[in-house]
């Protein structure tokens, strides 16, 4: 019984530690001036009428992820003027370089860019996602 144990715990470990590693596999990454910066987006693809979960996982070179960093983005079509344009949302630290919020509607389809301002000690940096939305058929 006791072999049967820690035969359960060789295998169930090594599966956690993988679990942990892929959640960020297929995220996009965007990098700037020693950081890195992992967006994950849900739902994903990104859908017209609806807002979604922002998900970033926010590393610098220096390997120090425990660092609290203001992380903010904004959404906007580029060439269009929306309502939205300025309205920033606040990611929320989680711990471990991770941060999360929630954006607001995706109103129309097409061009979105989302631009996430960070702000890490003295750094101030930005990155643009990128993301195309169909309209509902
Ligand atoms: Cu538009």
């Amino acid at each position: 019984m006791k072999k049967e144990t820690w035969l359960s715990l060789g295998i169930s470990m090594p599966l956690l530690v993988l679990g942990g590693c892929s959640e960020w596999q297929g995220a996009e990454m965007l990098e700037v001036d020693g950081y890195q910066l992992r967006i994950k987006t849900d739902p994903d693809p990104l859908q017209v009428g609806e807002t979604a979960r922002i998900t970033v996982l926010l590393e610098s070179a220096a390997g120090d992820d425990k660092t609290e960093c203001g992380v903010q983005f904004r959404q906007y079509m580029p060439g269009m003027e929306m309502s939205g344009d300025d309205v920033f949302h606040p990611l929320k630290f989680m711990g471990r370089g991770r941060y999360e919020g929630r954006s607001g509607e995706f109103s129309m389809g097409g061009d979105w860019e989302l631009e996430f301002d960070f702000t890490c000690g003295n750094d101030k940096r930005q990155v643009v996602l990128k993301r195309h939305l169909e309209w509902p058929e």
